[in-house]
């Protein structure tokens, strides 16, 4: 090689371990890997952590879990009675505040090289390495390499003809700028009702002088039903802070909320009515956990429940034919529910209109707005809060390949293939924190214990000076089968027909696999423990 050759030739870092995000679960990790003497480096695409709170910060972003459970439990470095998220369901800014106390106090921003992306990862097999580059141009080699990007961080792009034409401004809700965007007086459209599209509504129907909301299907909106945390509910969580724990672990969503023991149609018309309406009362998850125990199981079940949403819907929304067009006619719970602070009270306020996209689709953006197939109309901001591609958007974003030049992309084109959601045959020493096949509910819960699996297998590699951690084909076979086997018993499936990103559904041309385990939170760290306590059984480490 000249020397000119050898100048041009970038050069390589070396580290143990890459970690790729720093929200919730890349936090964790790199906190989990540095405390096993390796060299972590994290990578955010971010100029701060946070992830998911680092990026939505649009008016209304706030959890759906509640506050008293959505945090890590690494007591001894980070003292969880010195902290206090001041409402039930948090903001995105006391979500924000606490990961960036928890990167202080961990010490973990200097592992982080921020504002970077990660373009491409491959296996080297020669080296047993992670070879990853990225936008910044750095090359690193890297023996474990784990994604912690983000279960709902990969935007999707809905691609309109005329997108660039429009004047205004036009921008997906997870990008909401820093300095934010002042609607007051403005004409904005929001395309989306998920969970974002439900949280924004109310919150930008405050000071602008009208908004649109733009559905392509509706979805069941449960009441949020938020408050101030006052003394005796700190006083709760100070005290209480094992039992909420027992709570969780024993829990299908990671959240200490005890099923009801209860099948709906045992039970009186009245008596069940009386039921949804504590459910309704207690909001949000508890709607799903505590009223019956077969609303994700039993047709009949379900129809009773989606009747009286509907019922509620019907019950708020002035004008007979908005509360008709947002009333969902699929089941409910197959298609993530959002949940909302006055979102169908906000279909009562004059600034505030429906337009149904199933029936007049948008046809392109114009440079004053949106023309559907029936009318132009003018916004001087449109908000695109149309989702993401969930766990696997993150990861495949990241071109991922593995032995034999197999990218991750093209292993999961007929089909989502993982052993415990974490490892994947073909991709060694790769893991994933909430990827495709994870229990979902309560994120931090999910994030801890994968993160804490994956720490104690790299433990043990390091221990037995071993190179490679790959899980076995037939170990990924049965467990892909179990979890395919697990939607099936649910109606889940049906979310299919109405693009739920349970099963990938939202994103086109992707094919129908689930994408989270419908076992629950309970059974899948069971099962976890139980392979960390037979040597890892399913994975060779060698
Ligand atoms: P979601 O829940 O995936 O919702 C996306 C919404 O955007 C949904 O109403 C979609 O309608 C709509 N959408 C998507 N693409 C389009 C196009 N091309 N045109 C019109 N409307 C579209 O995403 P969120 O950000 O709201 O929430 C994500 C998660 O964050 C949520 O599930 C919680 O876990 C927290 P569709 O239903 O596909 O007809």
């Amino acid at each position: 090689m000249t020397s000119a050759a050898k100048e041009s030739t970038p050069t390589s870092e070396e580290v143990d371990a890459i970690v790729v995000g720093a929200g919730f679960s890349g936090l964790y990790m790199t906190h989990r890997l540095k405390k096993l003497g390796l060299d972590v480096l994290g990578i955010e695409s971010g100029t701060d952590v946070g992830g998911t709170w680092f990026w939505n910060k649009y008016p209304g972003a706030r959890t759906d879990s509640e506050g008293i459970f959505y945090a890590f439990t690494i007591d001894e470095e980070l003292s969880p009675n010195d902290w206090d998220y001041s409402e039930k369901y948090p903001p995105q800014g006391e979500v924000y505040a606490y990961l960036r106390r928890v990167a202080d106090r961990l010490e973990l921003r200097p592992a982080y090289s921020f504002s970077t992306t990660v373009t491409s990862a491959r296996f080297d097999e020669t080296t047993a390495r992670w070879k990853i580059t990225t936008d910044t141009g750095r090359n690193i080699n890297a023996k474990y390499f784990v994604s912690a990007a983000g279960i709902l961080s990969a935007p999707v792009d809905p691609g309109y003809p005329g997108a660039d034409s429009f004047r205004g401004q036009c921008v997906h809700a997870s990008r909401w700028p820093e300095e934010g965007i002042d609607v007051t007086g403005k004409r904005v459209a929001i395309i989306g009702t998920g969970s974002t599209g439900v949280q924004l509504l109310p919150e930008l129907a405050k000071t602008a002088a009208h908004v649109t909301v733009f559905q392509r299907t509706p979805n069941y909106v449960l009441p949020s039903p938020n408050k101030q945390y006052d003394d005796e509910d700190r006083d709760y969580r100070h005290t209480e802070l094992s039992t909420i724990r027992d709570g969780i672990r024993n829990s299908s969503l990671g959240m200490p909320y005890t099923p009801s023991g209860r099948m709906t149609m045992d039970h009186t018309p009245e008596e069940r009515i009386a039921i949804f309406e504590e459910g309704w009362a207690n909001g949000g998850f508890r709607f799903l956990v505590e009223t019956f125990d077969d609303l994700w199981v039993n047709v009949a079940a379900n129809d009773e429940a989606a009747e009286f949403i509907r019922n509620k819907i019907r019950g708020i929304v002035d004008d007979p034919k908005v509360a008709e067009q947002l009333c969902p006619k699929y089941p409910y719970g197959v298609k993530r529910p959002a949940q909302g602070i006055e979102f169908y009270e906000a279909f009562n306020r004059d600034n505030v209109s429906l337009v149904d996209i199933s029936e007049t689709p948008i046809a392109e953006f114009t440079p004053d707005g949106i023309r559907t197939t029936t009318e132009d109309l003018d916004f001087d901001v449109i908000v695109l809060a149309v989702g993401y591609d969930a766990a696997t958007g993150s990861v495949i974003r990241m071109n991922v390949t593995g032995r034999d030049g197999v990218r991750l992309e093209d292993k999961w084109a007929d089909g989502l293939k993982t052993f415990l959601a974490m490892t994947v045959n073909g991709f060694p020493n790769f893991f994933m924190i909430l990827g495709p096949q994870a229990p979902t509910g309560n994120m931090p819960s999910v994030s801890e214990g994968q993160g804490a699996w994956i720490a104690d297998i790299i433990a043990k590699a390091e221990r037995e000076n071993a190179d490679v951690i790959e899980a076995s084909t037939a170990a990924e076979g049965e467990w892909t089968e179990h979890v395919n086997a697990a939607a099936a018993m649910t109606l889940v499936p049906e979310g299919a027909k109405v693009n739920s990103w349970f099963l990938g559904s939202n994103i086109e041309g992707r094919a129908e696999s689930i994408v989270i385990y419908m076992g629950g939170y309970q059974p899948f760290f069971a099962k976890a423990t139980e392979v960390a306590d037979q040597d890892f059984e399913g994975i060779s480490i060698s």
